[in-house]
């Protein structure tokens, strides 16, 4: 659709992003732009610190995820010892500056309190251990969070479920009873299954669709599948869309949640060129589910992201570079987004 194609002789695409901002185009297109962030990367008095400020809280993003401080080693250190403070200093920058929270996350297995597997916990004892988190943690934001991810990460690719402490002391059931509790502690929060390897069609999202029917047929509330997006320049699955619009058909939403594409070092502009074209990839398919909400982006720049600290040869794989200057990447949102599908 070529909304904007009737300006641009006369505005130049870029002046129309810089004035208003990924998220404001996103907006007109019935979707948002959103980051992964934490307070102490908003409000850091560096020089670098504060112009990433800036763009945290611009136009640019209309959604935060806290990328760390929601996870239960830093909410539930120890039973029953809830701590929400580092997340809430995000909330607060979101709710002065207008913009909405993902919830990142509830039931996983990784970045977990380590009490939680050392406890050895029977089975009704680790029912009460994740109801007593869930209600707590959800509770407190309760009408403060657009989304959870309730359960991240649950299945290994072949589609059989990660043998997590959950899935091996609860079996199966304890998706369903994550998700129940959650709706109970807030009922208007959407609630999302989260997981990486989601951006194409595979036995692991031929599993995914088949439990999310099982729990729609149960009635257990789940609004939304997650696609992490957590991808690799030049490898970009040509079915995403598909994959998308799979889930949407069952009657969910659907979101990028952790959109990044990385690449081989060294950065070179012939790879960056090709990250350009896999991020329009990305956010065009997106742009064409419906249902699909809107994209967020794990960190904006290089210089924030994860990547370089798992995978030690790849790095640059989000829009802004280490100087927070746009690259390619960035281009190619705004276009998608401009004149995208
Ligand atoms: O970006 C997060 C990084 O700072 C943490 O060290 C890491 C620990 O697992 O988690 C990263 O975020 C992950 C997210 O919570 C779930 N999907 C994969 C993300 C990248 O590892």
């Amino acid at each position: 659709m070529l909304l904007f194609a009737a300006f641009l002789p006369v505005v130049s695409a870029s002046a129309i992003s810089s004035l208003f901002g990924l998220n404001t185009l996103a907006f007109l297109r019935g979707k948002y732009i959103g980051t992964a962030s934490e307070a102490v990367n908003i409000q850091n008095a560096t020089s670098f610190g504060k112009a990433y400020g800036a763009l945290a809280t611009s136009l640019e993003f209309g959604i935060y995820t806290n990328e760390n401080n929601l996870k239960w080693e830093v909410t539930e250190p120890q039973p029953g010892v809830f701590n929400f403070t580092p997340a809430e200093k995000l909330f607060a920058i979101a709710e002065k500056t207008g913009k909405r929270m993902r919830g990142h996350t509830l039931a996983w297995h990784s970045q977990l309190a380590p009490w939680v597997e050392a406890s050895n916990f029977t089975a009704d004892e680790l029912k009460a251990v994740l109801k007593r988190h869930i209600l707590t943690e959800v509770g407190h934001f309760r009408g403060r969070v657009y989304a959870w991810d309730v359960v991240n990460e649950a299945f290994n690719d072949d589609g059989t479920f990660r043998e997590s402490v959950w899935f091996t002391t609860l079996g199966e059931e304890y998706i369903e009873l994550a998700f129940r509790w959650a709706r109970q502690a807030d009922p208007h929060a959407k609630l999302y299954i989260n997981d990486f390897n989601f951006e194409s069609i595979s036995p692991k999202t031929d599993a995914a669709v088949a439990l999310i029917k099982k729990l729609k047929a149960k009635g257990v509330p789940i609004d939304g599948v997650g696609a992490q997006s957590h991808l690799i320049v030049g490898s970009v699955p040509t079915d995403f869309k598909a994959a998308l619009q799979r889930f949407a058909d069952l009657g969910v939403d659907v979101a990028l949640t952790e959109l990044d594409i990385r690449g081989d070092l060294p950065e070179t502009p012939e790879k960056l060129q090709q990250q350009a074209k896999d991020f329009r990839t990305a956010i065009d398919a997106c742009l064409g589910v419906k249902r699909c909400v809107g994209v967020t982006l794990w960190q904006f720049t290089d210089a924030l992201s994860w990547i370089p600290g798992v995978f030690p040869t790849q790095g640059f794989g989000t829009p802004l570079s280490d100087k927070l200057q746009k690259k390619p990447a960035y281009t190619a949102i705004r276009d998608a987004l401009l004149l995208g599908h």
